[in-house]
């Protein structure tokens, strides 16, 4: 089957759901399509137990939907799975949104067709797709990695990993190994300690993790969030994590250390990693001595509960925040294994020996080993620009854009959480990257042939041969008797210059990071094999968009409208 569409969005997450109402509000056709069974993204794939946004509720959510954000209810400060996933489905129904996606369909390949200018899609489905823009919003933590050990396939236990969690499942009177302690593996751990008969948690890194401060919402919290909102999504757009407070200014060093003390301990009582690590002071994440205060503040506070627990590298990865995560291990059911004294050796039929030589008899193995984050999705399909090469081969040094929204090389592709886009509370990104990607295409098309409804790719053009893809680049079009430029669509793309100033202005801000000197996958180090760059822009949101307001403003400066 062969459909064409003026623009094809892929995924249905937080991105991809605006990104398909925004354009065709926009008059264009458009279709969105997701492999997986649901709309939701990352909310309809991570339902293992406790998984919830780090993100107040307040600000995880969009902005631009004045109704719903004053009247959505949201039950407590961290907003939990199956509320959000609710949630993106309530906006998909009442945006009647759901007509035009397509559910249960990946994408498997897309390859630019010049002669056309139209991208020619291949689905799992068996399905052909043209579209004149390619808008990919695939997510940044959505290809899962699992690790890879020895003789995994070997076990006969149930094996999950929380990044792809099938409904149904119950660990209750089990015995669970959890392999990993990131975001995800504390969520995890925190809220099935209780019920399950045994737990063994397999870590590999201690972490750095603060309370969350999560509670029920009152009407009163509420109202008064209702009240200030216009300013609270101002603020957070023009700050720089986007987390609704204000980032510090104050240097670790330059206070008291009874102050410095008050403070962390202030930040400690009202919970939140992000406000922790940046709204106490603004040194935290790139200044040694400032970093140690921190570490050492919260090290102090995990031994008073969990000894074993206690990190020793730099507080410098995305920073966590827990219901209650250290406590757990005061269970008697529940132990800890340290990986980098005593690592997984391989699997068995019952469970996972270590190098001691012990086997940890399990019945469910779960893996909350993360994600080959930014690119990951990316590289795993075939997506071919103008000059026959895939992203993949276009990334071999390492996955770059411009502005984290384009691609050199790849016309008529936009990226939704592209790599070196901002590192944020991601709704606002997303929000804003949206709606920069929209403004493009609206500027291309009009400078483009005026667009009439069409669904061949073409501009004005509906000659046969243009619809099946027949007519190559040295053709007339007999219908228009002319030029086949004066009948393909607009064609926009970013320079190769201006993708590559981009990619050094992140580097370069990424340099005095500590983020930096850990091995995470906020710079692709999590993934065995994986090149270790930069992936994100450290500016911050207000400044990057201010970059995108002044491209605009320069006739889009950094692209090449056609
Ligand atoms: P996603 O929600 O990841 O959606 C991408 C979609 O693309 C998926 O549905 C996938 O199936 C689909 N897809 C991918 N490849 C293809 C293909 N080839 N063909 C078809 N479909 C495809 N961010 C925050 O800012 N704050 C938080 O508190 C927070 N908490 C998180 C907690 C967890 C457990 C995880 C995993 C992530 C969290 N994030 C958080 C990040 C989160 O991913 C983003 O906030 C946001 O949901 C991303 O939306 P998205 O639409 O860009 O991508
Ligand atoms: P993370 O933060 O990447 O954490 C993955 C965890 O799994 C981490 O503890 C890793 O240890 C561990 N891991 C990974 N591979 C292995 C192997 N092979 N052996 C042992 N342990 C391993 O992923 P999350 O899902 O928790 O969170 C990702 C983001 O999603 C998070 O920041 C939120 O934004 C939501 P390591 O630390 O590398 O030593």
């Amino acid at each position: 089957m062969e459909t064409a569409f003026d623009a094809l969005v892929v995924g249905a997450g937080f991105g991809g759901i605006y990104q398909l109402k925004k354009l065709r509000d926009q008059g264009l056709k458009v279709k969105a399509i997701d492999a997986a069974g649901d709309v939701g993204g990352t909310w309809y794939w991570n339902r293992y137990p406790g998984a919830m946004s780090d993100t107040e509720s307040f600000l995880y959510r969009y902005s631009w939907d004045r109704d719903d954000l004053l009247s959505y209810p949201w039950p407590r400060h961290y907003v939990k799975q199956p509320e959000v996933l609710a949630y993106l489905q309530h906006v998909v129904k009442k945006h009647d949104l759901r007509k035009d996606i397509k559910l249960n369909t990946e994408l498997l390949s897309a390859t630019w067709q010049h002669s056309q200018r139209v991208w020619v899609v291949e689905t799992f489905t068996g399905e052909t797709i043209r579209t004149r823009y390619l808008v990919t919003a695939l997510g940044l933590l959505s290809k899962q990695n699992w690790p890879n050990f020895k003789n995994l396939n070997m076990f006969q236990g149930e094996l999950y990993h929380t990044g792809a969690w099938p409904e149904n499942v119950d660990l209750r009177g089990k015995r669970v190994g959890v392999i990993g302690n990131g975001s995800t593996g504390i969520q995890v751990i925190t809220s099935i300690a209780k019920h399950v008969k045994q737990l063994i948690c397999f870590q590999r890194s201690p972490q750095y993790s603060v309370p969350s401060g999560d509670m029920e919402t009152t009407k009163s919290y509420r109202d008064d969030i209702n009240k200030r909102y216009d300013d609270i999504w101002k603020q957070a757009k023009s700050s720089a994590f986007a987390f609704g407070f204000e980032e510090s200014t104050i240097p670790t060093m330059s206070v008291s250390s009874e102050e410095r003390q008050q403070i962390f301990e202030d930040a400690w009582r009202k919970g939140n990693g992000f406000r922790f690590m940046f709204g106490t002071f603004c040194d935290i994440s790139y200044d040694e001595q400032a970093n140690e205060e921190a570490a050492s503040f919260t090290r102090q506070k995990i031994r008073n509960t969990a000894r074993k627990l206690t990190p020793t590298d730099f507080y410098a990865r995305r920073p966590l925040c827990d219901s209650g995560y250290y406590q757990q291990f005061n269970r008697e059911h529940v132990d800890i294994v340290d990986l980098k004294a005593n690592p997984i050796e391989e699997f068995t039929a019952d469970g996972i020996r270590t190098a001691d030589g012990t086997v940890h008899e399990l019945d469910v193995v779960i893996c909350a080993t993360g994600f080959d984050a930014v690119d990951g999705n990316y590289t795993r399909i075939s997506i071919k620009g103008q000059e026959g090469k895939t992203l993949k081969e276009h990334w071999a040094e390492g996955p770059t854009s411009y502005l984290g929204v384009a691609v050199s090389a790849f016309p008529n592709l936009f990226t939704i959480l592209g790599p070196n886009g901002p590192f944020t509370n991601l709704p606002p990104t997303i929000e804003t990257q949206v709606e920069f990607i929209s403004d493009v295409i609206e500027e291309a098309e009009k400078r483009g042939r005026p667009a009439q409804p069409q669904t061949n790719g073409y501009a004005n053009c509906d000659h046969a041969e243009h619809a099946s893809g027949h007519l190559d680049d040295d053709k007339r079009c007999p219908q228009e008797g002319t030029d086949i430029e004066s009948c393909v669509g607009a064609v926009v793309m970013a320079t190769a210059e201006a993708e590559r100033h981009w990619t050094e202005v992140c580097d370069e801000l990424s340099k005095g990071s500590l983020f930096r000197k850990i091995d995470s996958w906020i710079f692709g180090a999590n993934v065995p094999g994986k090149k270790s760059t930069t992936m994100f822009y450290f500016g911050g949101l207000g400044k990057y968009r201010k970059l995108l307001e002044t491209s605009a403003e320069d006739g889009y400066a950094g692209f090449d409208l056609q």
